[in-house]
Order: structure tokens, then C-alpha cells, then sequence
């Protein structure tokens, strides 16, 4: 998807030109190291740049990652691009969805696994929004990807985040013990590697 800003000033000298960076915002760690790994395969190098901003709450993780974007673009002159991911559970109705990283903090794993105790439908999905700011034209892009799956019924694993709970759909390990596997078929990297294809063919000079 493809949204204007405002119209680019002919001639404006902005930082991106020069110095032809792409800068991914997150406080996440785990995230940097994932999209890096991923983006290296299309030859797209990029910065980790943590800036503090207030993530609006909305019910729509592409409108959370846009409103991001959009405000985030009125303080930085360079391209960027973030990512706001969600867990979605089936039986409780996309629960908890655009809140997944306060249920994190809060509940945690061991809370959605105890709100799930005894029940049957286990269908979960990850998504993940990708919004991309051109610091040229003043335009936000965004590009979604999906992993089906379903949640185990005990923490399996050591990795991040809900990984030690998320079985992908075609497999039988949880995303923490798939280990680097993960990152060849998640939700962020169906969401960064349609980002990728875009950026090199629109964007990125060599
Ligand atoms: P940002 O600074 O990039 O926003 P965040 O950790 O707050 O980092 P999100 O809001 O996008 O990121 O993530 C929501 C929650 O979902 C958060 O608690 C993460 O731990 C978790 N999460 C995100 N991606 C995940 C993944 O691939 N595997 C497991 N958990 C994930």
C-alpha cells in the first residue's frame, strides 16, 4: 500500500541523497538481527536507529505501523522503515493482536498458554506491517506478511518474544527451537522480503 505525505520540494537537499542509508527503527534487538540477516540476501544493508516516539492503539497493525511511520516522519529527514507484529488467537478472537507486546509484558507466554488450558482450537497467526518512509517523495509504503500456525500446548524453546509457544503450519518444532529455520519462513521475513524486492527495484542505488 502507498500513501502521500506531502509533496516533495524540487531540489531539497536532504540527508538521504547523500548519504543513500536506510535506518530501521525498533527497540527490539531480536528484530534487528532477523530483518539484517534477511535484507542481506537482496544486498540491502541498514542502520539500527533507536528513537523513543508514543505507538498510537488501534485495532489494525498496518494502522498502527503507518501512524507510526507518518509520525515519525515529521521529526527524522532520512528513509527509514519500522515493523509492528501481532499474535492472533483464533479462540479468543485475534486476542491479543495490536496489544501482543503489553500481553507480553504482562502475561506473558505462561498467560496465553493457562488462557488456553483445555481448549481445543489451538489456530494462531503472526502478522507482521513493514512501513517504509521515502525521505524524497515523502511517502509511506507498507507490506504485510503472514505465518499461519498454531499455539503449543508448553513452552518449547528458548528464543524471544512468543516463539517458545508459535508452531508454524507444516511443522512440528515451535519457532524457538526451529532455531535459524525461523527466519526463512516467518511472518517478517514473507513481510521483508516484499519489501525487499520493492525497495531494490524502486529505491536503492547501487
Ligand atoms: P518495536 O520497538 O519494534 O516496536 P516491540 O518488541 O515493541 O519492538 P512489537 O510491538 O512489534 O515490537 O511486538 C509485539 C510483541 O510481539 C512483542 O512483545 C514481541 O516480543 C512479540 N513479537 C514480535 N515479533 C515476534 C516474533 O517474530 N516472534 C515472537 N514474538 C514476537
Amino acid at each position: 500500500m502507498f500513501h502521500v505525505l506531502r509533496k516533495s520540494r524540487a531540489g531539497g537537499a536532504i540527508l538521504s541523497d547523500v548519504n543513500n542509508e536506510l535506518f530501521f527503527i525498533t527497540s527490539n534487538e531480536h528484530k534487528f538481527r532477523e530483518v539484517s540477516q534477511i535484507l542481506k540476501a537482496y544486498n540491502v544493508n541498514i542502520k539500527w536507529y533507536k528513537v523513543k516516539y508514543t505507538e498510537i492503539q488501534a485495532d489494525q497493525i498496518e494502522e498502527i505501523a503507518f501512524q507510526s511511520a507518518k509520525l515519525l516522519a515529521t521529526r527524522l529527514n532520512f528513509d527509514f522503515f519500522l515493523e509492528d507484529t501481532g499474535l492472533f488467537i483464533e479462540t479468543l478472537n485475534g486476542f491479543p493482536g495490536p496489544f501482543s507486546a503489553y500481553v507480553y509484558r504482562t502475561i506473558g507466554n505462561n498467560g496465553i498458554l493457562r488462557l488456553l488450558q483445555h481448549v481445543e482450537n489451538r489456530n494462531a497467526y503472526f502478522k507482521t506491517c513493514v512501513a517504509y518512509y521515502d525521505s524524497r517523495e515523502k511517502t509511506i509504503h507498507t507490506f504485510v506478511g503472514v505465518m499461519e500456525g498454531r499455539i503449543s500446548y508448553k513452552i518449547r524453546g528458548e528464543q524471544w518474544g512468543f516463539d517458545p509457544i508459535f508452531i508454524p503450519k507444516g511443522y512440528k518444532k515451535t519457532y524457538a527451537e526451529m532455531g535459524s529455520e525461523k527466519n526463512k519462513i516467518s511472518h517478517r521475513t514473507k513481510a521483508i522480503e516484499k519489501f525487499a524486492l520493492w525497495y531494490v527495484k524502486n529505491i536503492k542505488k547501487t
